[in-house]
This record gives C-alpha cells, structure tokens and sequence, in this order.
C-alpha cells in the first residue's frame, strides 16, 4: 500500500482486510501494515473494525434462518385417539413430530364433502396460484387441476367448518384463508413445492401485508380417485391415501426449506379427486 494512499475506505481497501483477516494475520499486523502505509492509526482501526463488522453481518445473513413463528397446533397431550373439535369428534390417524405431520380421520362427514362439492363445481376454472413475482395471481403449469376459493364463512356449512378447523388447530378462525376447492382429473398432479410464500421473491412482501406468512396448511379430502391422488412428504418418506373425510395436516415454523415440508399431490390414476385446503397465516386474514 502506497504511503500517498489518502485515508479514503475504498473497495479495494475493503477487500485486502477481508482477505488478510481470512488468511489469519492478526489485527495488529493488519493495522501496522495500514499506519506503514501512512494511515493514521485511529482512522486505520477504525476502517478495518467498520468492514470487518458489515462482513460479518452479510455472511450471518447469507446463513441464517428467518426467524421462528408460532403455528397452530392439535392439542395432542396425552396421546388422544380422538379429538373435540366443537361440534364433531375428529380422529387421530397418525401423529409425526418432525416434520409436523398430523392426519385426521372423519374430520368432515360424508354430507359436508358432497355439498362443498356440489357448491364449488360451477365455480372451477383452471387453477391459478399467488404469482410470488407480482404478488397477483397466475396459472401455474406444476398444477393441472381446476379450482376455486370460497370467501371466509360464504356459507353456513363453510363457517361451521372453518369453527370445526379453528377448534381442532387452536387458531383463530380469522387468521384463516378462504377455503380452495380443487378437482384433479386422471393425471392431474400438484408437483411438490412448499406452501410458505419465498422470501426472496418480490411479489412476496405484498402478500405478506394480508395476514403475514402462511404457517400451517390442512389439506381436506372430499372425493377419492379409485387410483393415485395421494398427498406425498418426499423429505419425510411418507404418502397420505386421499380418504373421503379425513384430512392431513402440516405446519412450518419458518418459511424455509428447514421445515421438510416440502409435499406435492401425485398424479390422479384412475377417477376424481377433490380437496378443499386451509391455508393459515401468522395473523388476521382479510
Ligand atoms: O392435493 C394434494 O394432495 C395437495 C398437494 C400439495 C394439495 C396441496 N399441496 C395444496 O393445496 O397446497
Ligand atoms: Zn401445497
């Protein structure tokens, strides 16, 4: 370094302390290096501590985690075969701590599956996903179903429903997305993505403004396929049969791949399937 060097913090400077520091030299070699040069030593000490922290800063964020979240969560103390969500007892199936995986059996009656159906039927259309880039909507290609939403409590079996899904995962009604209904045809798939929306995508700091991230999903099965159709967990090597009335639940604490949450909905063999998901944010959803 050039004694005619003005003490002026320049990229290059910022580099050659970050590389010494990573090759080891010890601050005060650093620091001799920079006053040999012709840096006053307090504005030299201060140069090297000011790149040094915002180095460190960059590569904590490179690494961390968001932060955690709470989720809503099936009061499962004690093992329960069976659970009171208010109006209807909802049976444990299968419990998975790791990733959170819970699948509930008869949680809907054969009655409220047909008439969630027969109400969304002349309502689908090509199903369209929140498009993370603009925050808008937009069909998505890794899913070849037909779908709709439901607004939140549009009907009274819808409300009762939604109090019966409030009651089950100890969350509020509110914080609750509209119910979609979705129909999968022979071949008809949802390839395995998550259900948290990208931080690192632009469109997603828009979506966020309704009701924060998403935390948990329930996915409903109201008409089986004769073949196919199961939700699957690659991380957790686990499939769930789409089952008239049962339902599986998942729920992640972050929005980030860390939660094994990843899941899809394999390819529709022979028949129809139909599902109606709740999606739940961090907060009030309006
Ligand atoms: O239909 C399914 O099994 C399925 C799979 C993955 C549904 C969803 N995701 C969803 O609605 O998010
Ligand atoms: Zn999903």
């Amino acid at each position: 370094m050039s004694a005619n060097a003005q003490q002026a913090v320049t990229p290059q400077l910022r580099q050659w302390i970050v590389e010494q520091a990573q090759a080891g030299h010890a601050p005060e070699v650093l620091l001799k290096s920079m006053c040999d040069a012709g840096w006053d030593e307090a504005l030299a000490a201060q140069a090297m501590e000011t790149t040094l922290r915002a180095h460190l800063d960059q590569a904590r964020q490179a690494t961390s985690l968001p932060p955690a979240s709470a989720v809503p969560e099936p009061d499962l103390e004690g093992s329960p075969l069976y659970l009171d969500a208010g109006d209807r007892r909802v049976h444990v199936i299968s419990v998975q701590r790791s990733p959170r995986i819970v699948v509930f059996g008869d949680l809907l009656a054969a009655d409220e599956c047909e008439a969630l159906v027969d109400l969304a039927r002349p309502r689908m259309a090509r199903s369209r996903t929140v498009a993370t880039q603009t925050g808008g909507e937009e069909i998505n290609v890794d899913r070849t179903s037909d779908g709709m939403f439901f607004q939140r409590a549009e009907t009274d079996l819808i409300a009762r429903i939604e109090e019966r899904i409030a009651r089950l995962l100890c969350w509020p009604v509110q914080n609750g997305e509209g119910l979609q209904v979705l129909r999968y045809g022979p071949g008809a798939e949802y390839k395995p993505h998550y259900d948290y929306f990208d931080p690192g995508e632009p469109g997603t700091a828009t979506i966020l403004r309704r009701g924060g991230q998403r935390v948990a999903t329930l996915v409903m099965y109201l008409a089986e396929p004769e073949g196919g159709g199961g939700t699957v967990f690659p991380d957790a090597q686990l499939e769930v049969a789409p089952k008239r009335g049962n339902a599986v639940f998942f729920s992640y604490e972050r929005p980030h791949p860390s939660t094994r949450t990843l899941h899809g909905g394999s390819p529709v063999v022979v028949g129809e399937k139909w599902i109606a998901t709740k999606w739940l944010r961090q907060n009030e959803f309006r």
